[in-house]
């Protein structure tokens, strides 16, 4: 195979060749995988792309009043949050807080979001966070994921990892909540996370990315060979760890069969370095494969150790739960394709990606063939490849990060010339601005992929927008992919940093407009109410139990049922608010002014929050969600007596 497709023309803007500014490592660092090609002095560009071919019928205008076809789920790194973009639009539409505070909502503040943050942290971080406050603050979110049922997302919840802090949360679709976060026990950094496509989300799959020492706890130091990556499969339903597999190697995406028979990571760092030059010394890595079934069965048997409360399955090579596809160096996007056959590794430091045929895996694990004849493809792309999504129509779009470059090929046309065929993968190549890491279809990582919408992730936006000074926003491109030839149809800026995206049909997702006022979101609410002898959605009592001050009161626009209350210097004090409110769009908020307190309270909702009342004097609390004509008069007093 040749390099025929590479582009290397200058920039309009710079005069440097885009291989020139970003590329300088990859001559050197990339890598003959079979088949490919080593170094990458292009030849000329196959396709010029400056000009947009008229595509199909797809509109991405959005006419103000009418509403988005699909829902964007979208990570934003380590801002910590998750967001709701609607496409075609690409406007955004809410941001859901996961592993950031937010001042808005209160998340990190009120008790109902502390006991999310922190219910699942493991007992030594517990004890760690103690002097800081007890949380973690920050969290960096890269993979939003929907759960399945038979192949394709059933709007019950969106799964999330936290490279940072290794969590991963969950989102309640019904109110675009998250209402659980764990943290992994034995793994360093959850980074890729799928959930599992069928029969159904089950399993949420999550890759332990950094090796570390098992137990982390200062009795193995600068030990390399002594570290280990772990993989783990969660129970989405319970949200506890199944179980989990330790691995050779580093872990960095996956993905899941549609059949529930096997997951997939790619795994780089096979020499198992600690330093840049180690980690890409050798030519090849691999794509791990697991045997979701041997392991299960193993876990039965008792073939495990258990190792901070979970099982751990010893799947290093050699082991009859896994098995080691050799690819090369470096890969990073590991994506199944909606054929439900295919999975593409993405080669990263090589031009190529390299297609698994999961036909092909019982006879792996069978060892009747080799790891490598579950290759059927590896077509080369471009430099840079990191990510593919697809379309209903066979086709896969690449993204090549440093050719700043959407390619769209065809799997079919790809095995054909793997197996000696004289065809030409690739169909179409697109310039996006600039550097793009994820993209995704509509649809595309389910059975139900249609075509219609392709999002490019680009790192780096450069000059598209008016400066906003040193740090730029990162640039999101609508694709439209109906015709032959993609065309970019709209520019998104968004701030640090999404990762990933889902594109997920408007119609599968039906959040509730109010909340049920016995949501298990505040139960510790209802129960305390319980005790008290409150009926949380109606009274207004002040409960005194010692230093303990408990305030129930509700919210119904404009008014709290609370003009004024008052408590003693030093007391600890926790507001109750309950909106009365079952009206679309009526929210209220409680800030206490000068104390730091600040919270929604969603239509119907109940929200708390505890402080120390250490500061005497008159405070007003007062309403944040503009809810009515006298909103400004929303608002009463909390006096605080003096010690
Ligand atoms: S990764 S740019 Cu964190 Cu999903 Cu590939
Ligand atoms: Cu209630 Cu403003």
């Amino acid at each position: 195979m040749t390099n025929k497709n590479d582009q290397a023309q200058p920039s309009e803007r710079t005069g440097i060749t885009r291989r020139e500014l970003l590329g300088g490592s990859v001559a050197s660092a990339a890598v003959v995988g079979v088949g490919a090609l080593a170094g990458a002095a292009g030849t000329a560009a196959l396709m010029p792309n400056t000009a947009h071919a008229s595509s199909g019928d797809n509109k991405a205008e959005v006419a103000p009043g009418d509403l988005d076809d699909y829902y964007g789920f979208w990570s934003s790194g380590q801002a910590g949050e998750l967001r709701i973009l609607g496409i075609p639009s690409m406007r955004e539409l809410m941001r859901v807080p996961v592993f950031n505070r937010c001042s808005a909502s209160g998340w990190g503040q009120t008790n109902e979001s502390l006991k999310v943050l922190t219910d699942g942290l493991l007992p030594e971080t517990k004890k760690f966070l103690e002097s800081r406050g007890g949380t973690w603050d920050n969290g960096d979110l890269h993979h939003p994921h929907m759960s399945f049922t038979d192949g394709t997302y059933d709007g019950r919840y969106l799964f999330m990892n936290d490279k940072a802090n290794t969590r991963v949360a969950r989102v309640r679709c019904d109110v675009m909540k998250c209402d659980k976060i764990i943290e992994i026990p034995n793994a360093s950094d959850i980074h890729g996370l799928r959930p599992q496509k069928y029969p159904r989300t089950g399993y949420v799959f999550a890759n332990g990315e950094h090796r570390v020492p098992i137990p982390n706890d200062g009795s193995i130091l600068d030990e390399p060979e002594k570290y280990h990556a772990i993989f783990t499969a969660i129970d989405g339903d319970k949200m506890e760890v199944a179980w989990q597999v330790m691995v050779d190697g580093n872990l960095d995406n996956c993905d899941a069969d549609y059949q529930g028979l096997y997951a997939f990571s790619t795994c780089y760092n096979s020499e198992e370095g600690v330093t840049l030059a180690e980690m890409t010394a050798s030519e090849q890595d691999w794509a791990i494969v697991f045997d979701i079934k041997r392991i299960e069965a193993a876990v039965k048997q008792g073939k495990f150790k258990k190792i901070n409360g979970v099982p751990v399955v010893d799947g290093r090579k050699g082991s009859p739960y896994t098995r080691y596809i050799p690819v090369s160096n470096s890969p990073h996007g590991c994506n199944t394709a909606p054929d439900g056959r295919h999975v593409v590794i993405n080669g990263k430091l090589s031009p190529t990606v390299s297609v698994i045929d999961v036909t092909k895996l019982p006879d792996l694990f069978n060892d009747k063939i080799k790891p490598r004849d579950a290759i059927v493809a590896e077509p080369e792309l471009g430099l840079g490849p990191l990510h593919t999504a697809f379309d209903n129509k066979g086709n896969a779009y690449t993204t090549l990060f440093l050719d700043s470059q959407a390619v769209k090929w065809n799997l079919e046309k790809a095995i054909q010339a793997y197996q000696g065929k004289d065809v030409n993968p690739i169909l179409h190549k697109v310039d996006v601005h600039y550097q793009p890491g994820h993209n995704h279809t509509s649809m595309g990582e389910t059975k139900e992929a249609d075509g219609k919408w392709l999002v490019s992730l680009n790192k780096f936006s450069k000059d598209r927008y008016i400066n906003v000074g040193p740090m730029k926003p990162e640039n999101e491109q609508l694709i439209d992919i109906t015709g032959k030839k993609m065309k970019v149809v709209h520019d998104g800026p968004t701030y640090a940093e999404p990762h990933d995206c889902i594109i997920v049909r408007a119609d599968i997702v039906n959040p509730n407009s109010i909340w049920d006022s016995m949501d298990p979101m505040w139960s510790d609410a209802i129960e305390q109410a319980k005790k008290d002898g409150v009926k949380l959605t109606k009274d207004s009592k002040i409960i005194r139990d010692g230093k303990k001050v408990r305030v129930y009161m509700t919210s119904a626009a404009p008014m709290f049922s609370m003009e004024k209350f008052t408590v003693k210097q030093g007391d600890e004090v926790t507001v109750y608010v309950s909106n009365q409110d079952k009206i679309d769009d009526l929210a209220h908020g409680f800030t206490i002014a000068n104390y730091g307190v600040a919270m929604e309270v969603g239509p119907n909702a109940t929200s708390s929050v505890t402080f120390t009342a250490d500061r005497p004097g008159v405070h007003w609390f007062y309403c944040q969600w503009f809810c009515h004509a006298l909103h400004m008069e929303m608002r009463g007093r909390m006096l605080v007596e003096p010690a």
